[in-house]
């Protein structure tokens, strides 16, 4: 069965094209700094937003139909997503698909039958991704819809409820490793808190620690041989989420010593819920050799709350993919994080949310590359720092010089004459100058 007649592949029709269905900079076998497109952007189709998302929000029911022609919550629905999935992936182009465990089969009280469910549709979705070359980035399981989590998975304060995290993490990781994915991910959505009045913040952040160790020396077992991601996320659904932001992810994981097996899989909109930029977050986890994979959305200033809008600001792709190409690329994707605006709600918005997002970091990519070969931008943050490459400068960098040398130092001058400008507004300009 074909569920999108309307068109039969996305192409590259290049910038001055007007045919809704085409791309405009995403042209796959282009090649730059030696790698195709498609090798710098392995793009990932995300099963929850694009199979599953119908629009609800908390105001109002559903907009957009995702039954597929079948029943809901039950298995033959469960393979129609299957379907319309390969089939989407293939019109479009992407290479790549993300899942939590209930994406991809109806949950039973009994966890068993989930387990044989997701048995089930593994070996159907086998088929197809044999069928296609199509390939998974990464699974994870959710510990944060069911009721029995909403103390929390790793940070509850039942036992029992940990067991069953853990039962959940062991088949998603099974899961993961018969799909051959690239990474797992812990999103910890309900491992915070909302109150400190009836939390012990200390034993629920070893627990967390405790169920991450138990998923690494599993999946070590079973030979999955990728990145566990940790994806920060400072808030909602918590008040105060622990994996608050890179900086915070990367303490714990080395605290704990976790840091040999895990990367950061950083999400534009949580990003910039923390208060910080998409860039910032990608920094701190490169500079830290933890940049693994991206969930490429974006979110709304204006609000709040996590929007999870298909990415359309170049500035930001061009940013984002400025890092990625400094960090030598990603061990992980591009997974789109992302879902339409609720009044978007037919099949035909699902691909133009697609191609906007894969036009904007093919664009971003181009844009970081004539970025990097100008040079200007390296150049003055390579000047910026030059005090540093001989004398004074140079012994404190090669940890030779006491306080009490550069105290004589600067007693020795008796005054200090000012840094060099920081050229903000300049910069701005060649930033402008090469997007333009
Ligand atoms: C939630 C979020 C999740 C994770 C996977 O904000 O981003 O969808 O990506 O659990
Ligand atoms: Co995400």
């Amino acid at each position: 069965m074909e569920f999108f007649q309307f068109i039969d592949k996305v192409k590259f029709e290049g910038k001055e094209s007007k045919n809704p269905f085409a791309f405009r900079y995403y042209d796959k076998d282009r090649v730059i700094f030696g790698k195709k497109m498609s090798e710098h952007l392995p793009f990932a189709m995300a099963w929850w937003h694009t199979l599953g998302a119908c629009g609800v929000d908390m105001f109002g029911a559903g907009t957009a139909d995702k039954s597929f022609d079948s029943e809901k919550a039950t298995m033959a629905h469960a393979k129609a997503k299957v379907d319309a999935g390969f089939e989407f992936m293939s019109k479009m182009g992407i290479e790549y698909f993300c899942f939590h465990d209930v994406d991809l089969v109806p949950e039973d009280e009994d966890i068993n039958v989930t387990n044989a469910r997701l048995d089930e549709i593994s070996d159907y979705i086998l088929i197809k991704m044999k069928e296609t070359g199509i390939k998974c980035l990464w699974g994870t399981a959710n510990m944060f819809g069911n009721p029995k989590f909403m103390n929390g998975a790793g940070s509850t304060n039942s036992a029992e409820v940990y067991c069953f995290a853990a039962a959940q993490i062991k088949k998603a990781l099974d899961i993961t490793v018969k799909l051959g994915g690239r990474g797992y991910v812990f999103w910890g959505g309900r491992e915070g808190y909302e109150s400190l009045l009836n939390t012990d913040v200390k034993f629920e952040q070893e627990n967390i620690a405790r169920l991450m160790k138990m998923a690494v020396e599993y999946g070590r077992k079973i030979g999955f041989t990728g990145d566990f991601y940790i994806e920060p996320k400072p808030k909602e659904p918590m008040k105060h989420q622990y994996d608050f932001d890179a900086a915070t992810a990367i303490g714990f994981l080395r605290q704990y010593g976790l840091d040999k097996d895990f990367k950061l899989n950083i999400e534009a909109n949580h990003a910039t819920l923390a208060g910080h930029t998409f860039q910032h977050e990608l920094r701190i986890s490169a500079i830290n050799g933890m940049l693994g994979s991206i969930d490429a959305n974006q979110g709304d200033l204006l609000l709040g709350w996590d929007t999870d809008e298909f990415p359309f600001d170049v500035y930001e792709a061009t940013m984002c993919m400025y890092e990625v190409l400094k960090a030598g690329g990603l061990t992980g994707g591009f997974n789109f994080d992302a879902k339409n605006r609720r009044p978007s709600n037919t099949f035909e918005d699902m691909f133009y949310g697609h191609i906007l997002a894969m036009d904007t970091f093919a664009l971003g990519l181009i844009k970081a590359a004539e970025l990097i070969e100008d040079g200007r931008i390296d150049d003055f943050i390579k000047d910026k720092y030059a005090s540093f490459n001989e004398g004074i400068g140079e012994r404190i960098v090669q940890g030779e010089a006491t306080l009490e040398e550069l105290s004589d130092y600067a007693c020795g001058k008796r005054v200090t004459i000012n840094p060099d400008s920081g050229r903000q507004e300049y910069l701005q300009t060649i930033l402008n100058q090469i997007l333009f």
